[in-house]
């Protein structure tokens, strides 16, 4: 359990060593000198470069400007901001039945979340049901199903061009007969400025409804780390449209920009639930802000 424990916390650093390397790094070889208006200028522009946003990265330089202890100052804000509450929260499903969406943009890492969801909550012991709802693309169910043969899950799939309501209708009619605990539904990457694709995600969500009245008891929007700001924007609209529980941040080993987590707690109000942290099953973890805090400037 412990060494579970351990690993996960040496994960969590090594996803967020290239954040480190621009923001905490940086910030502790600045505080050497004394704290100045040149200082904190310097400071409002690195936080800026990890992607924490204007306002944000203002917000922090007051708090450090009051301080005699900058980076506790930086951790204090940063925890402040991570548990500051409501943040909305999925629904506890009804019946014996959990129901998880999974939306975002083309290419933001979607598919592979599913699996790596999916196995997670088959290490939990449940029985765990993949609704392959790209229909869209040309590889995609196969992508899928891929990932379920791998790791010896259930997949539900349909032909390409099919409804991608129908796929999850049925998929979950299935997983409901055959006694599954949890079903994952991926879905086609789509551009949040495009309108009909975006209310075909709250027909889908309605389809859901019909089978299990609570559902979906997640909606989890993915978002690729390396996108910057733009992702705000997606998480805005996306949630107009099929209201999210939480999002899943992919791809942060490979990115600087992880201070973007800030900024999403800052101005979303939906918590990040699991990261990213390359391409293969286990590269995710669920995502917990001490971690992460301590990840970055201690
Ligand atoms: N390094 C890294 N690569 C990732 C991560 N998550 C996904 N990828 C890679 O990103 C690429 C796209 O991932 P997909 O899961 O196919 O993304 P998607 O959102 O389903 O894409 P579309 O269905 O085309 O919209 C693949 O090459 C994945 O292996 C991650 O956390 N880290
Ligand atoms: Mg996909």
């Amino acid at each position: 359990m412990f060494g579970f424990l351990k690993s996960g916390l040496n994960k969590i650093r090594k996803a967020f060593s290239r954040t480190r390397s621009v923001l905490g790094d940086r910030i502790r070889d600045l505080f050497r000198s004394p704290l100045d208006e040149e200082t904190l200028e310097e400071l409002e522009q690195i936080l800026y470069e990890a992607d924490l946003g204007s306002t944000l990265a203002l917000e922090f330089v007051e708090h450090v400007r009051k301080s005699d202890n900058p980076i506790r100052a930086m951790k204090n804000h940063a925890e402040e901001i991570l548990h500051k509450s409501p943040y909305v929260q999925g629904k506890k499903p009804k019946g014996p039945l959990k129901v998880i969406l999974v939306v975002g943009v083309n290419g933001s890492g979607k598919t592979t979340s599913c699996a790596k969801l999916a196995r997670l909550y088959k290490q939990e012991g449940k029985k765990v049901m993949l609704a392959a709802g790209d229909t869209f693309r040309a590889a995609a169910i196969e992508q899928l199903s891929t990932w379920a043969d791998r790791l010896k899950l259930d997949c539900i799939k349909g032909s390409q061009g099919g409804d991608p309501s129908a796929i999850i209708f049925d998929a979950l009619t299935a997983a409901k007969a055959r006694g599954h605990d949890v079903v994952i539904a991926d879905t086609a990457g789509r551009l949040q400025s495009k309108t009909d694709l975006m209310n075909e995600l709250a027909k889908i969500k309605r389809v859901t409804e019909k089978v299990v009245p609570d559902a979906p008891h997640e909606i989890y929007l993915v978002l690729d780390a390396s996108t910057g700001q733009n992702a705000l924007d997606q998480a805005k609209i996306f949630n107009e449209f099929t209201p999210l529980t939480g999002l899943v941040l992919t791809k942060l080993d490979g990115s600087a920009k992880g201070g973007i987590i800030l900024s999403i707690y800052h101005q979303m109000g939906i918590p990040i639930r699991y990261i990213g942290i390359g391409e293969g099953a286990e590269d995710f973890l669920p995502f917990a802000p001490e971690p992460y805090v301590d990840a970055l400037f201690t």
